[in-house]
């Protein structure tokens, strides 16, 4: 059918002012507005209407609403069918605080600030539809609301090491985009570090003319480290970012509400350094510069010389209030051996290693205070006598943040086993090489930083919260995106709402939006919150192994027990009990709007006779080695090549003691013990494997044992085995023991890593 010319015009203009009469559901925005009232009806924001600001500083979040909606002007004025306007009445909110609101006329962000306009811009982004991410959208409607809006932590922050691996401006600038779609106010400039010098130092260009190359690690571990010179003509990998880059990168973080905070290293995590300037080494014993430290020495004045002239340009660059000075991980051995270093002691009357450690620190936090900055370093400062000023970036366990909080430094929380984006997320072998734990989604969002029993003044203390990607692992854009989102948005909902309101139900269901915004903007977000976690257990009752199957994310999972891969016609898991009877695999796989999302899960072996079974762990994991506890040994999950994931249990200079209860007595043919060990971090497998059974926990038998040999493998390899050992003669147990011999040594201490018992 063909409408009238005039028709189509009338329709036009009455869309242009009149509200659409459908509903629209709620806005679904992440993070969560603090107060949010949704109405029925929606808002056409048509292309014609200009779009007014009071102030001249809004015009970038002016200009963002344009690119997306297509309006043709933008104004100057106080009243207007779309209104950004500052208003210092709304004082209450905050700098970062914000009005909104849609109603059938107009739409209307206000705020104290121009923060807090940004930040309603956002929200009002997520209104919008996630085409607008790709291409302008004409005459959107979004939903009637009305938000108030303030964040609960003034400091939310991200950081990228780009020592490890280098990341282009160009890639900066779409990472500091990530930050401000997700109201994240602090990018945290991992500039230096062991390997990799990144800042173009005028003062001293020796610092980018070699130190931000090295010679190409093909086939070598990630901290191979060769530093390649200008006249070195072997491949090299590196780069480093001119001070005008870095300039950019500022103007373009603070156009988006957000401060770079740049981090230079000392005194330790400083190898290449030490390789541009080999005499800024300690003396070892015969007087000579050690060859390869990582660590500036303390008793030598063209320490402290050097180290003041970065971070005079480094000041005179970054318009933070904070500057980042490391203080990490340092080996006060060098400062132990070295007469230098020893005579500074002496002289400055310090106690030991840990006081030169504060001397060295103190030194820069007062130069830095000259120059009306402040000094953050990572919570190993606290070590010796710390100026009383400095602030705290904290990085250890969740267990103990409180420890760090009650010290009384302004602390900002980048809880290790929580906020580090480069932890694995999702089911390790299906995952790329990850460093260090492993801390899903869900673990992201649900971690509360404030521990309990703070009073008020140590509550006043925590500036916010944080999250790390450090990249030893990390070499592409694209693994940067995958390892960051979407677990950002996780910790941006930490870093915005009130403890109260979070609401994990809430935010599984309002996250698939979200992706589609990441989808348009062609992020390579990870699925893995899609990979189903597949739970087997013995059902007495159906005397039968069963699973259950269940994704972080919303989605239907379908499985096939004959190792085919499922499609949408094979049965749905979700909420049901399979029962496993003689399968003896299990393969599943999520999927959204018929579509397969997230790799697929593949669980062998279920002839297994641990599965599922409980374990009595007599010995005592270390640290957060601890995977699952004890039940992840019979979990049927096995762990990926690297050690600190998931399903790995960790014991130091312990021997591993297990009992197995299958329940019922079994005829036993063998049991295997999968290890895995990398010597270069103290790992070894077991020396020796002893396996008992018994029927009463009290009288065990011997049912096998094996000696292993030392493996021969290089110092850096990780290798996995499965040991086997089988049982001697037929025998028929309900207790099974096992026993692994812990490799020892006077001079270092070893671990042992075990992620699963099978039983056969
Ligand atoms: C510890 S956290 C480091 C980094 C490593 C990271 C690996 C901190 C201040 N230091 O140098 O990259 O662990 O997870």
């Amino acid at each position: 059918m063909r409408y009238p010319i005039f028709l189509i015009c009338c329709l036009i203009l009455f869309g242009s002012c009149q509200p659409q009469a459908q509903n629209m559901p709620a806005p679904g925005i992440i993070p969560e507005p603090m107060k949010i009232i949704h109405a029925e009806g929606g808002l056409i924001l048509h292309s014609q209407t200009p779009i007014t600001i009071n102030d001249p500083s809004l015009h970038f979040s002016a200009a963002q609403i344009q690119k997306w909606i297509g309006s043709p002007t933008i104004q100057e004025g106080s009243s207007g069918k779309i209104l950004l306007k500052i208003d210092p009445s709304l004082d209450s909110l905050g700098r970062e605080g914000y009005y909104l609101k849609s109603d059938r006329e107009k739409l209307l962000i206000v705020a104290p600030a121009v923060e807090g306009i940004f930040y309603g811009v956002q929200t009002l982004r997520q209104m919008l539809p996630s085409e607008i991410e790709n291409s302008k959208v004409a005459d959107p409607t979004i939903p009637l609301t009305e938000i108030w809006d303030s964040p609960r932590f003034n400091w939310r922050g991200m950081h990228l090491d780009v020592s490890r691996h280098f990341f282009k401006t160009d890639f900066i600038k779409k990472y500091i985009d990530y930050l401000a779609l997700h109201k994240i106010n602090t990018f945290h400039w991992h500039l230096v570090d062991g390997i990799g010098w990144r800042m173009e130092i005028k003062s001293h260009p020796e610092l980018t003319d070699w130190g931000a190359w090295r010679i190409q690690k093909e086939g070598n571990p990630w901290d191979y480290f060769e530093i390649a010179k200008p006249e070195d003509d072997r491949p090299k990998y590196g780069g480093f970012y001119t001070q005008e880059e870095v300039k950019e990168i500022i103007q373009y973080a603070a156009e988006r509400a957000i401060t770079v905070l740049p981090e230079i290293e000392l005194p330790g995590h400083s190898k290449v350094v030490m390789k541009c300037f080999p005499e800024l080494a300690c003396l070892d014993k015969n007087g000579k510069h050690y060859p390869s430290t990582h660590v500036y020495c303390a008793g030598n004045p063209d320490s402290y010389q050097l180290l003041e002239d970065i971070l005079a340009e480094v000041c005179e660059i970054f318009p933070s209030e904070y500057i980042h000075i490391g203080g990490d991980e340092v080996d006060k051995k060098y400062w132990k051996s070295c007469s230098k270093c020893q005579r500074l002691k002496q002289k400055e009357k310090l106690k030991n290693e840990h006081e030169i450690q504060s001397y060295f620190v103190n030194h820069f936090e007062k130069f830095l205070h000259n120059k009306g900055k402040k000094l953050i370093g990572w919570h190993e400062i606290l070590e010796g006598q710390l100026s009383p000023t400095a602030t705290i970036m904290y990085w250890k366990s969740d267990k103990e943040s409180k420890e760090y909080i009650q010290k009384g430094h302004p602390i900002i929380l980048t809880t290790e086993n929580k906020y580090y984006f480069n932890f694995y997320q999702g089911d390790t072998p299906l995952e790329p090489v990850a460093w260090g734990g492993h801390t899903t989604l869900k673990d992201v969002y649900q971690y509360e930083p404030i521990p309990e029993g703070l009073n008020e003044t140590e509550l006043a203390n925590v500036l916010g919260v944080q999250a790390n990607l450090w990249t030893e692992y990390i070499d592409t854009e694209a693994l940067a995106e995958y390892m960051i989102l979407p677990r950002m948005s996780a910790l941006a909902a930490t870093g915005w709402n009130q403890k109260e309101q979070k609401d994990w139900e809430q935010f599984r269901n309002k996250l698939p939006k979200l992706l589609e915004r990441y989808d348009q903007l062609g992020i390579h977000y990870a699925k893995s919150a899609y990979i189903p976690e597949i739970k087997i257990e013995w059902n007495d009752e159906l005397a039968s192994a069963t699973a259950s199957l269940s994704t972080e994310l919303p989605a239907t999972i379908h499985f096939t027990l004959d190792g085919t891969t499922p499609t949408i016609d094979n049965a749905i898991a979700n909420d049901s009990l399979i029962q496993l009877g003689q399968a003896k695999e299990i393969t599943a796989q999520a999927f959204v709007d018929g579509k397969a999302v997230g790799p697929e899960l593949k669980k062998a072996s279920l002839t297994n006779l641990a599965m599922g079974k409980s374990v009595d762990l007599k010995s005592k994991t270390y640290g957060r080695y601890k995977a699952k506890g004890a039940q992840s040994l019979t979990d049927l999950k096995v762990g990926g090549e690297t050690w600190g994931s998931a399903e790995w249990l960790g014991f130091l200079n312990t021997d591993l003691l297990a009992i197995v209860d299958l329940d019922k007595a079994q005829n036993i043919s063998a049991v295997h013990l999968r290890c895995i060990e990398q010597h270069s971090s103290g790992i070894s497998f077991p020396t020796q494997i002893v396996v008992e059974g018994s029927n009463d926990q009290v009288n065990f038998q011997t049912i096998g044992s094996i000696d292993i040999k030392e493996s021969g493998n290089d110092s850096g390899q990780i290798s996995t085995e499965i040991f086997k050992i089988a049982s001697q003669k037929n025998t028929n147990y309900r207790y099974i023991k096992i026993r692994a011999k812990c490799k020892r040594s006077k001079t270092q201490g070893w671990f042992i890593f075990t992620d699963e018992i099978m039983i056969y």
